[in-house]
């Protein structure tokens, strides 16, 4: 089953958004396979956005992401990168889906509340960067017939 990493940025936190987006998700039909409230260290934000070193933004999303703590979690399912990437929205909320995460609650690139990969393989990588095996939960579903085919 396909698994990605998304986390709630400081700015969900802080709004007391973190409910709000794992509901989402648990509506979407996606299941949470590992989860963790954390601080996040220099040396992992800049690993995580190692792609964006050297952009006019790249110390600003350093600061921020580091700034207070963050909602780290895995969730899994079928097609689960794309699933969730629709479900938070275009990385600008103002180019954003509306009913999506960034369009109902975000105005600003440098304030867009979530992360979540972009693609099968960094969705791999990223689980395996911010998570250890023993933190991830393989576990089955009683409504997981209803929601997968
Ligand atoms: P993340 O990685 O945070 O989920 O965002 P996206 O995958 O949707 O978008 P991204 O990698 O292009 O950008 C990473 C991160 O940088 C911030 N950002 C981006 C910014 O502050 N200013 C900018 O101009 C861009 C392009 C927002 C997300």
């Amino acid at each position: 089953m396909e698994r990605t990493f998304v986390m709630v940025k400081p700015d969900g936190v802080q709004r007391g958004l973190v409910g709000e987006i794992i509901a989402r998700l648990e509506r979407r039909g996606l299941r949470l396979v590992g989860a963790k409230f954390m601080a996040v260290s220099n040396e992992m934000a800049e690993t995580h956005y190692g792609i964006h070193k050297g952009k006019p933004f790249y110390n600003g999303l350093i600061e921020y992401i580091t700034s207070a703590p963050v909602m780290a979690m895995v969730w899994e399912g079928v097609n689960a990168v794309a699933a969730v990437r629709q479900t938070m929205g275009a990385t600008r909320p103002t180019e954003a889906a509306p009913g999506s995460v960034r369009h109902d609650f975000g105005l600003e690139v440098g304030r867009n509340l979530t992360h979540a990969s972009d693609s099968v393989e960094n969705g791999q990588g990223e689980v395996a960067l911010w998570f250890s095996e023993d933190e991830l939960v393989d576990w089955k579903r009683d409504t997981d017939r209803w929601i997968f085919e």
